[in-house]
């Protein structure tokens, strides 16, 4: 039901992507809104927003107008424990969370992705499904569409990828079902530990009653360890073990076992690469079967897509040697699944943001895999003394040269791979305009022969 804020005085905090769409959802609902952001008006693109009544409060954020609001609708990418709103929670103003506010007004069944890697490709492969099926869906959330856009919407299904920072203060969200992919470590730059990390992603269950579903991986250790705690009926999937029921792999089928229904499905129809695939692939199946979808069709839908850009996307075959482009590899558990596909003579490149991570879990595959380190941007420094040893290490100015030396140094049969292990926030906009200059620098360069 649409939900109404007349004469209330809302804050926004954040003017990107999910800042302008709250704009737009509060004032069309009759909110008196302020735009909160550090960043000034120069710096900003605010096209979205020309004509419509807002109060701007650009270049960084005057404390008053979060202590006089009567909520503050939060953008993930701003840390909670930033002054403007250590201010509003001292005044005891609602803090309210984008998809917090979508999830009041969403009547649609929601099917809601987490996990460290894997959610926007699981997000996808649901979102093919749904629509194979004929069903309207909206895909969107850390995806890239912000979640309150699906608000007003005539929809049978919402499907949504969730970051920690989403669900940092989540407290109505109640999807149909929950998927949780895996845990490792990440994002350490904004929680103290990494079981705060995890408990953030948790948040996503907490609402669930036996009516709905958690899909959850059964070959994760830390998800077994933290289960107890997750609401709603278990689905588990694995790739390695046969479990009783629920979805696993057994050679080269998927086997799904549920309520008096056994399914065999084969993987060689499958598009995408990698055994971390699988587990997606396994992770959308059940949402789909679980919510009616028959199986032929399903699996017909998931084996049609072919994988999103910027993850493990072969660029160019150039004199012998592979270049992939894997600018979402943001965290070292992905890194470790891109590099794993790949042979023992690769030139990686590395490093960006540092998210305070520890580096040193890559060791053991860079040493069995990685000829050439090549490290940019401002975690360089860290990532070689954590990584030094393992292979040849250089740190270059920015990924020009980068590109520049890779192609100098490395061996024909290998394979160059753009894997950070780090954000991209320090050089570029985000993860696809990285990728998008090293594509542009790879098809740049002039071919040559393979060596005989
Ligand atoms: N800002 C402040 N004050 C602060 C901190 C930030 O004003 O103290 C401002 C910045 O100046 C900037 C704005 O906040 O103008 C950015 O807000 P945001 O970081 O929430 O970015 P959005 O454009 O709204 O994008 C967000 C997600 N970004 C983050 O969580 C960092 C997008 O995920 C998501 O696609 C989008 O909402 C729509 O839902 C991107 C991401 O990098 C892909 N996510 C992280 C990840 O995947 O690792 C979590
Ligand atoms: P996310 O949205 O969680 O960042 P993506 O689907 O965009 O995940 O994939 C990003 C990278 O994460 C991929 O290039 C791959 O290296 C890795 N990855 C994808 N799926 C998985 C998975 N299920 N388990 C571990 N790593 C994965």
């Amino acid at each position: 039901m649409k939900q109404d804020y007349q004469n209330q005085k809302i804050v926004v905090i954040g003017a990107g992507k999910s800042g302008q769409a709250l704009v737009r959802y509060l004032v069309e609902r009759g909110a008196s809104v302020a735009l909160s952001d550090k960043r000034q008006a120069a710096e900003l693109e605010l096209g979205s927003l020309q004509g419509l009544p807002v109060r701007f409060d650009l270049g960084g954020h005057s404390l008053e107008l979060f202590e006089q609001a009567d909520m503050v609708a939060v953008s993930p990418g701003v840390p909670l424990d930033c002054e403007p709103l250590h201010r509003a929670r001292s005044c005891n103003i609602p803090l309210l969370a984008e998809v917090e506010l979508a999830a009041r007004e969403i009547t649609a069944p929601m099917i809601a992705v987490t996990g460290t890697n894997g959610k926007s490709t699981t997000t996808s492969l649901i979102e093919r499904l749904m629509t194979s099926w004929n069903k309207k869906c909206f895909a969107g959330g850390n995806l890239g569409t912000p979640l309150i856009d699906a608000c007003g919407r005539d929809l049978d299904v919402v499907v949504v990828e969730l970051s920690s920072f989403q669900l940092d203060t989540i407290d109505q969200f109640h999807p149909r079902v929950g998927v949780l992919l895996n845990l490792s470590e990440d994002h350490l730059d904004r929680y103290p530990d990494v079981e705060s990390y995890y408990r953030s992603k948790l948040n996503l269950f907490r609402n669930m009653t036996a009516e709905d579903y958690a899909v959850l991986n059964a070959d994760d250790a830390n998800i077994c360890r933290l289960s107890e705690t997750v609401q709603g009926t278990k689905v588990w999937f694995s790739s390695h073990g046969r479990l009783v029921k629920g979805m696993m792999r057994l050679g080269d089928k998927l086997v799904w076992n549920w309520q008096e229904t056994e399914l065999h499905l084969p993987l060689e129809t499958l598009q995408l690469a990698g055994e971390h695939n699988i587990e997606n692939a396994m992770a959308a199946l059940s949402c789909g079967l679980l919510l009616g979808c028959p199986a032929e069709l399903a699996w017909k839908a998931i084996g049609s897509f072919a994988g999103l850009d910027h993850r493990m996307q072969l660029v160019r075959r150039l004199g012998g040697v592979d270049w992939y482009n894997d600018s979402k590899g943001t965290n070292v558990g992905s890194v470790i699944k891109s590099l794993s596909g790949l042979g023992d003579k690769v030139t990686l490149i590395a490093g960006g943001k540092d998210k305070g991570g520890d580096f040193t879990p890559l060791r053991p595959l860079l040493e069995k895999k990685v000829k050439h380190l090549i490290l940019i941007g401002e975690a360089a420094q860290r990532m070689a003394a954590e990584l030094s040893g393992v292979s040849e290490i250089r740190i270059v100015s920015g990924m020009a040269e980068a590109v520049r030396q890779a192609y100098e140094i490395t061996l024909v049969g290998g394979a160059v791979l753009l894997s950070p292990a780090c954000s991209s926030f320090d050089m570029f906009a985000n993860f696809e305009e990285r990728g998008s200059v090293f594509e542009r620098l790879v098809e740049a360069l002039p071919e040559r022969q393979e060596a005989s």
